[in-house]
């Protein structure tokens, strides 16, 4: 569809889609869901560059799909899935507060643990 291919980027087989809006974690994730899709959920670094891209034109950083929600410390994709790529800050995850199961990706590409309440830029992947 040409259409959506003006509004995404495309990484390999990956289509990272945005509406520019933020939303805490689970409305975000519900949103990709609904079409079929989940939120962005990058495996290289070919792909995290990709979804940096797209945080400094918004703006905004952005939620990415991985909690740590099913075992603390432990960072898996929606399927449960232990993840196998990752580019965290220094000393992150902290878990600060005791409370940050979701992860943010920031201005640098870097990764942050941060509460899954948190309002961050909703990007999909198809
Ligand atoms: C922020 O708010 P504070 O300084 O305790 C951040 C954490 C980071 C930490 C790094 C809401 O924590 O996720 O690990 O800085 N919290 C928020 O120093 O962004
Ligand atoms: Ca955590
Ligand atoms: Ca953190």
């Amino acid at each position: 569809n040409a259409l959506i291919f003006t509004i995404g980027k495309e990484v390999g087989s990956k289509l990272y889609v945005t509406n520019g809006l933020q939303y805490e974690y689970w409305t975000a994730r519900n949103i990709c869901f609904r079409d079929k899709g989940q939120i962005a959920a990058p495996r290289t670094a070919d792909e995290n560059d990709v979804l940096q891209e797209i945080v400094l034109k918004h703006q905004k950083k952005a939620f990415l799909g991985m909690t740590d929600i099913g075992m603390e410390g432990t960072f898996q994709y929606s399927l449960g899935e232990e993840i196998t790529y990752a580019n965290w800050d220094e000393n992150e995850p902290n878990n600060a507060h005791g409370d940050e199961n979701c992860i943010e990706l920031e201005y640098d590409g870097k990764w942050n643990d941060v509460s899954c309440s948190k309002q961050k830029l909703l990007i999909c992947e198809f």
